[in-house]
């Protein structure tokens, strides 16, 4: 069975904004859910909510300090350095097993909220922490999460979601996740053509994946680009379309931040669109 690549990217085309084919808010008639129809609708217009306080502040500082504890301990692939340094930048697959970050990921008003906007049962397709350190850590370059999941790992429709539970504070100053308000309602399809085992350099310095200059003042000139501020404990849900990105951290700041991507059942990883062998599950959950 041959499946439509509805989103090319990295196919090596000319790189082009798609329209969006698929919906953002998958069913709104659902009900029970924690999300006020106030906030999907910040959700259905913008690409992303905030919801406060998730955790108490106490909590997710406790948090943060196991997390701490657990990047510096982590070994092997699952644990991600910054470009050009050994200084740590991300540990993956939180969800798996560890006794604090599994059932947080698992049960609990994440993945409820998670069912209302994708409006079906999820899973999560990845999780990380990422820990951009004072004066160290390092920026993402702009992208959509779909876009590298749809052409690496095979996710066929946008309808996946990230959170991002700050476990410090998210200023203005200290490497803030920066969104584009509705540029998840369209696509941009990249340059080039994906290398074997890119990830290994992806995680930490995308290349590949990253929209053309053009393309980005477009989608800002709509709307003005948002640095997201959060307590420790609040949390970021955005969809995997949504333009973002994160600055260098200059500051003395630590910045600390779990994210947890759910797919929903309904969307199934195939075989990447990019033609390549398919990611490690600890990248992509199959
Ligand atoms: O590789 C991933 O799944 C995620 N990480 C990066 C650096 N870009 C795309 C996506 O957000
Ligand atoms: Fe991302």
């Amino acid at each position: 069975m041959t499946i439509i690549d509805r989103y090319p990217s990295r196919v090596g085309a000319v790189p082009e904004i798609i329209e969006r084919h698929d919906p953002v808010v998958w069913n709104a008639e659902i009900d029970g859910g924690p999300l006020s129809a106030e906030q999907l609708a910040h959700y259905a217009d913008a690409g992303y909510v905030i919801i406060e306080d998730v955790l108490t502040s106490d909590e997710a500082e406790r948090l943060n300090a196991y997390a701490q504890e657990l990047i510096d301990a982590a070994e092997g692939a699952i644990a991600v350095n910054e470009p050009d340094s050994s200084q740590r930048r991300s540990l993956f697959a939180v969800h798996e097993s560890d006794p604090k970050f599994s059932p947080l990921t698992r049960t609990g008003l994440l993945a409820a909220a998670a069912r209302q906007i994708l409006g079906s049962g999820v899973y999560v397709h990845q999780s990380r922490i990422n820990c951009k350190r004072a004066f160290v850590g390092k920026a993402f370059p702009w992208h959509s999460d779909f876009e590298t999941w749809h052409v690496e790992d095979g996710m066929p429709a946008m309808r996946a979601l990230s959170c991002s539970l700050a476990l410090t504070e998210n200023t203005a100053i200290n490497g803030p996740l920066m969104v584009i308000p509705g540029s998840h309602r369209s696509y941009a399809s990249c340059a080039g053509r994906t290398p074997e085992r890119h990830f290994e350099e992806s995680l930490r310095r995308q290349s590949y994946g990253v929209p053309e200059d053009a393309h980005l003042s477009a989608m800002a000139q709509e709307s003005e680009i948002v640095a997201v501020k959060m307590r420790p404990g609040s949390v970021c849900m955005f969809d995997c379309n949504l333009m973002h990105g994160s600055p260098n951290n200059m500051t003395p700041y630590d910045r600390t931040n779990l994210f947890v991507v759910f797919n929903s059942v309904a969307n199934r990883l195939v075989e990447p669109f990019g033609g390549t062998e398919p990611r490690p599950t600890y990248l992509a959950s199959r």
